[in-house]
Parts: structure tokens; sequence; C-alpha cells
């Protein structure tokens, strides 16, 4: 028994995401073109796929006029079991941009921004919380049309966080699942949200309710406590007449997807180039979306008090960070740009020479073959996040460092450094300590690197994004068993 599939006939899983894995065009005929994505949650599916059907409910990513959306929706679902939720561009952008990323993401990640920006908008405005609370009253009505009994639903992230509670008011037994893939935060900061009731009691009315690490999980139960003043236990928070599991589920990568790219001749034939160009020198390697909880600024903050303080590294080691970006229409992320773009700009004119540029920045983003390469060759990887859900380049870099050996250097506020204790583990506030610890990274012995890389190795590679679907699937589906049980009886 494997845990999925099962014995109920017609049971499906629902995965309810924020955009659905699939992009959208219509080409010069009029006609649809669809191409899937090979994001991490597709793959960590792919497993449960074979044993148990599923459908994907998800925001169509841009606005669809109404004369086109039964086409687009019969076509999507014909071809990639994708179920569309439409939305203007407006909404989406009050919902997205607004109370998502511009509200919700910065709280979690410990961020409370100012509550006016410079173009005089309010943080907390009612118009952003009105745009998330119709997005998510969209999505509920798109998985109406579709879901049939005895099918599990499995809600991702917190763009959807009012939607269990919206599914539970429509269909009463239905099985509800809840991934957060950020971090959860503590009270004190959780509290600062307006409308901290309302989020709270749309997540509570899933069964099962996942984080990524114990930190996380212990945040939300403390927050039902001080907020809601609801008894919780660390299995979970007792809601209404109903019991809100609580879990703790790690998400990992797909080690094989690394693996087949590192035996490419392609492949292997960029990393020659790349260590032909870096020879004689020691590469570091930072793989951020450009956003402020990934602490860049920190990083090359560090890199330049490394070149200060040691010297010997000058034009013997190179900081190459790839930055894509990310969630431009929000103005902290121009900022953000913009700042790392300056710092760049003055640490290699400071450092730098005519044969020498100490930071090779690249502002967007790579394609998957030159990604494996670039991991496979660094001496280095730098991850400094201010928070960070999980992370998971740290297990990406992991993966690619078999023969090499390299060091992780990895800050203690990313979720993935519970479980990564073969890293060297930094408080990226602390530039002097970061700076130490790629001075120690680089002079590491091949002993010392072969040590932790077998323990990181391991880790990766037993602790994958299957592993992290499959145990939560089989674990929905136990609870739904288990009502379904006491139903009957
Ligand atoms: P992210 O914040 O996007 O995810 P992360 O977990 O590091 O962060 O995943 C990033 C992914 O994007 C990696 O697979 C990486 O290879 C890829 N990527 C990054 N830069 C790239 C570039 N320049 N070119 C190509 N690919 C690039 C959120 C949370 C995390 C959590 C995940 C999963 O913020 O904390 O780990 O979800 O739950």
């Amino acid at each position: 028994e494997n845990g999925l599939g099962g014995s109920t006939p017609g049971r499906r899983l629902l995965v309810v995401s924020n955009r659905l894995p699939v992009t959208i065009n219509k080409n010069n005929d009029g006609q649809w073109d669809f191409k899937m994505s090979a994001g991490g949650l597709v793959s960590a599916l792919a497993g449960v796929k074979n044993e148990f059907p599923f459908v994907w409910v998800g925001w169509s990513g841009s606005e669809v006029p109404d004369e086109d959306q039964d086409s687009l929706r019969t076509e999507l679902r014909a071809q990639h079991e994708c179920v569309p939720v439409f939305l203007s561009d407006f909404d989406a952008h009050l919902y997205y941009n607004g109370f998502c990323n511009d509200v919700l993401w910065p709280l979690f990640h410990y961020v409370p921004l100012p509550i006016v920006s410079s173009d005089g908008e309010r943080k907390f405005d009612v118009k952003y919380w009105e745009a998330y609370s119709k997005a998510n009253h969209r999505f509920a009505e798109a998985i109406m049309q579709v879901y049939e009994p005895g099918d599990l639903i499995w809600v991702q992230d917190y763009h959807l966080m009012l939607l269990p509670s919206l599914l539970r008011k429509r269909i009463r037994d239905v099985t509800i699942g809840f991934f957060l893939h950020t971090p959860f935060p503590s009270s004190e900061v959780y509290r600062i949200l307006p409308m901290r009731n309302k989020v709270l009691q749309g997540v509570l009315a899933a069964d099962l309710i996942g984080f990524h690490t114990y930190d996380y999980a212990r945040h939300f139960l403390s927050v039902c406590t001080r907020i809601l003043g609801l008894e919780a236990s660390p299995k979970g928070v007792d809601y209404k007449d109903h019991f809100a599991h609580v879990g703790i589920f790690p998400i990992g990568i797909d080690p094989t997807a690394f693996i087949r790219a590192l035996d490419l001749p392609s492949v292997q034939e960029r990393a020659s180039e790349l260590q032909a160009k870096f020879a004689g020198k020691k590469v570091l390697l930072g793989v951020d979306r450009l956003d402020y909880i990934k602490g860049v600024p920190h990083k090359l903050m560090a890199f330049e008090t490394l070149l200060a303080r040691h010297p010997e590294w000058n034009e013997r080691a190179v900081l190459v960070q790839i930055a894509v970006p990310s969630r431009t229409e929000v103005e902290e992320y121009k900022k953000l740009s913009s700042q790392t773009h300056e710092l760049v700009g003055r640490i290699n004119g400071k450092f730098g020479s005519v044969d020498y540029s100490p930071i090779v920045f690249i502002n967007q983003s790579v394609n998957f073959h030159d990604l494996v390469a670039l991991y496979s060759v660094a001496d280095v990887c730098v991850v400094s996040s201010i928070r960070d859900g999980m992370n998971l380049v740290s297990y990406e870099y992991v993966m690619c460092q078999r023969e090499r050996h390299g060091v992780l250097v990895l800050s203690e506020f990313a979720g993935s450094a519970q479980s990564l204790s073969g890293a060297l583990r930094v408080n990226p506030w602390n530039i002097e300590e970061l700076a130490t610890a790629l001075h120690d990274a680089l002079s590491a012995s091949p002993r010392e690197r072969q040590l932790k890389q077998q323990k990181l190795y391991r880790y990766v590679t037993t602790h994958t994004a299957a592993f992290w679907a499959q145990s939560f699937v089989s674990e929905l589906r136990e609870l739904a068993n288990l009502e379904r049980e006491a139903r009957d009886a």
C-alpha cells in the first residue's frame, strides 16, 4: 500500500494554486497556445499523478475577454486537466501585486513596510483586501464547477488563505488541505495585520494545514490561541465543530532532474567553459529572485568586506550573482533593484581592474542547463535570506556538488537551515560574520568539505519534492477516510 490512490472510485485531487502551471497565449490564427511550465510544484506532483488523477485550478495569468472564456476553459481542461480562474487585470493587480505581494508577503517575512508608500498609497487599504476576498471567491466558484464528491482539495500558499472557509461553506463534507510555502510569523508580527482574524478563520476551515518547519507551525498555533482565543495542541486547533490538523512537511527538490542534467554533454561542456573562464579564481555563487527577503545587499556587502579584510582574495575570488527580476510592478522591488545595481557598481569600481570584475551580476533568468553548469563549478554557494520559507537554491547547489564538494553558506533565517546541518550557518545581518564565513568557506580543507557534502547530499536526495507531496496527500487522504468512517458510524 503506497498510501495513495485507493479504495474510493472517482476520488481525485484538486490542486489549487495562484497560477496555473501553463502559459496561455492566443496565436495569430486566433487559436490558444499552451506552454506547460516545469515549476517545482509540477515536478513534485508528478509522482502523485501516477497514482491519483488530479485537476489543477489556478488563475490564467492575464485578462481573458468574456467571449473567449468558454473555449479557453474547454481546451485547457481537455488538453491539460487545468481549470482557469479569470480575473480582470484591474482586480488581479490589487489582489496579486497589492494584497498578496505588498501586504501578506512582507509581513510573513517580518518586513512590516511603511504604512504609506512613496506614491501615497496606504498599505492596508481596504481596496486590496476586497480584491483579495473577491479573487478567493472566484477560485471557490471555479472549484465548484468541477468538484465531485470524494475529491480531495489541496490549496497552495498565501494567495488563497480565505479559500478553505469559502469551500467549507459550500460543501460541508469536503476534505481540504492547505500548505503555506512562506514562513508563518510570530504572533507579535502577525497581529499587525488588520484583517488578522478573517485570514486565520479562512485557513482554519481546512482539515490539514502544512508548514515547512516546526517553528512556523508553532507560531501558527500560538497565533490561534493568542488572537482567536482558541484551544490548540501540537496536533492542531479546535475550531467551531471541526479540528484543523497541523503538520510539518518540509519541501525538497527533484534530484533526478539535476542528476540527468549533470550527465548531459552540453552541460559538461558549459561547465568546462566556465571553468576556463574563471581559471585561477574561486567562484562564489548566488542565485535568487531579486526579492528583499533574499538578502542580496547583505551578501554584496559581506563580499566587499571580504575583499577589504582579506586582500589575498583580490583577483582570486569572483561572486557570480544571478538575480532574476521579480514582481517588478511593486514599488519595494523597484527600490531594491536600483539599490542593488548601485552596490554592485560601487564594489566593482572599488576593487575591480581592467582584467578583473569582482562581481558578475546577471539581472535575468538563466536557463536550467546553464544554471546546473554554474552550480557544478561554484566553490561556494551563498544563501543570505533574511527570511525564506525553505529556500530550494541551497538544495539545488548541494545536488550539483557530488564531486567538487563545494561549501554552502546558509542563512539561519532560511527554513532549509533547520535541515541542512552540513552548511556553514550565518546571520546575514552580521556582515563581518558573513564575510568571515565566506573566507572560511573559500579556505576549507578538502576533508572538511567532503564530510559536510556527504551529510548534505544524503538529506537532499531523501527529502525530495515528491516525498513532500506524497506525505501531504496521504495524510490528507487518511483524514478523509477517518471522517467518512465517523460519518458512516
Ligand atoms: P522562492 O522564493 O521562489 O520560493 P526558492 O525556494 O529558492 O525561492 O526557489 C527558487 C527557484 O527558482 C529555484 O528552483 C531556482 O533554481 C529558481 N531560480 C532562482 N533564480 C533563478 C534564475 N536566475 N534563473 C533560473 N532559475 C532560477 C518560495 C519560497 C521559498 C520556498 C519555495 C517552495 O519563498 O522559501 O522554498 O517557495 O516552497
